[in-house]
């Protein structure tokens, strides 16, 4: 296998004993490698980058050396006053120094360590992991905080401006196969129709970034729930990871990322769109856990756009799964024939519970900023 070859072109002692496929990413091919001597064992994270998807490789590695290298100064100094070993992956470089391994297709693989003896999960388990992912969120974003935007790339041009993907699904409806695709169900129809109500609100957050109200900070881009690692001993969050996304962005994508995956019971992969809906007593322990970092550097213009984010990312989310399938899956990994649409219906359901709870939560929020 090639992954296995690749492997040991990394700077890890050992021989190799497997490399087995690791995680459940949409993106990136994921595997676990674990190496042993004669007297230990080393397992790490290697992971083909999807160039499709991110054209400058290098400039993910460069970013991921300077954020890792930022936050694992700063939680050495903090250490002494933690209530837990706080972690993030370091990168492994490669035994002739590259960050990056160029295989004979051209394809860019990177090795990271593991967080060993922690998990994450697809879908919350309690009020208590609830809890945890958002303080997760808060103490990373915090940790980057400092990190001045012009020093980080953009790994991801138009990552998460939402009008942005409306044009890429306009793109593909413009096109014979998109048409075909578009009535080839009711479903789908559907879910234009469901976009289509919502074209004029969805450059909420890009048109407040446009008149100066918010300002583009270091996010990291997809902290979804299966993003933050979990202690197996202590069940405390000790990381989060896939840093593929940090970059300059609205903290509020975040925010409302952390909250889109979370708070939906049945999670992304649901098939039985009933049980989809957004859970307000999970969005309260997270919202209590961000805020306890995050209280600190949210300005009065950020807390006013956290509603919307909510319900913005649940929607944008909804509709690049759904100008995907109209595109042909090019972007999003799919094991069947239909599972973005699927996905999006799933959004999309998750979207609509979120404009039907909107006093809830608007609550929920008001009490958790003023407490
Ligand atoms: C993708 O590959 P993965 O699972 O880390 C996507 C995120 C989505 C997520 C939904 C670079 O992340 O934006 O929220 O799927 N990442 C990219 O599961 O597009
Ligand atoms: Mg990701």
């Amino acid at each position: 296998m090639k992954a296995a070859l690749i492997a040991q072109k990394f700077d890890v002692a050992g021989r190799l004993v497997t490399v087995e496929p690791h995680g459940s990413g949409n993106v990136n091919d994921t595997y676990m490698a674990i190496f042993r001597t004669t007297f230990s064992e080393e397992r790490f994270i290697l992971q083909r980058i999807n160039k499709h998807v991110f054209p400058q490789p290098g400039y993910i590695m460069e970013n991921m050396r300077m954020v890792t290298e930022h936050v694992h100064r700063k939680l050495e100094r903090e250490a002494h006053l933690a209530d837990r070993i706080w972690q993030l992956p370091r990168v492994i470089p490669a035994k002739n120094g590259d960050d990056l391994v160029v295989d004979g297709d051209g394809e860019y693989w990177r090795a990271i360590s593991l967080i060993a003896s922690a998990h994450s999960y697809e879908r919350v388990q309690s009020p208590e992991h609830a809890f945890e992912a958002g303080f997760v969120l808060g103490q990373f974003q915090r940790l980057i905080s400092d990190i001045p935007v012009e020093r980080l790339h953009d790994t991801l041009e138009g990552f998460h401006v939402t009008p942005g993907y409306l044009e890429k699904l306009d793109a593909a409806l413009a096109t014979a196969e998109g048409q075909a695709r578009l009535h080839s169900s009711v479903e789908a129809e559907r879910c234009l129709r469901f976009v289509e109500k919502r074209r004029t609100w969805c450059s909420i957050l890009e048109d407040a970034r446009s008149r100066g109200e918010l300002q583009l900070r270091p996010i990291h881009g997809d902290p979804k729930i299966a993003n933050v690692m979990i202690d197996d001993a202590t069940g405390k969050g000790t990381c989060i990871i896939d840093l593929d996304t940090v970059k300059p962005g609205l903290i509020h994508y975040d925010f409302g990322d952390c909250l889109r995956s979370c708070c939906n019971p049945a999670g992304e992969e649901a098939r039985d769109l009933s049980q989809v809906y957004f859970d307000t007593d999970l969005c309260r322990p997270i919202i209590r856990g961000y805020l306890a970092h995050a209280r600190t550097f949210l300005t009065e213009a950020d807390r006013h756009y956290l509603f919307d984010a909510i319900r913005l990312i649940a929607f944008e989310l909804g509709l690049r799964f759904f100008a995907d399938y109209i595109a042909g899956d090019v972007y999003f990994k799919t094991r069947h024939d239909g599972q973005n649409l699927s996905r999006a219906r799933v959004q999309f359901r998750l979207t609509e519970s979120i404009e039907m709870r909107e006093g809830a939560i608007r609550r929920v929020l008001d009490e958790a900023l003023k407490g």
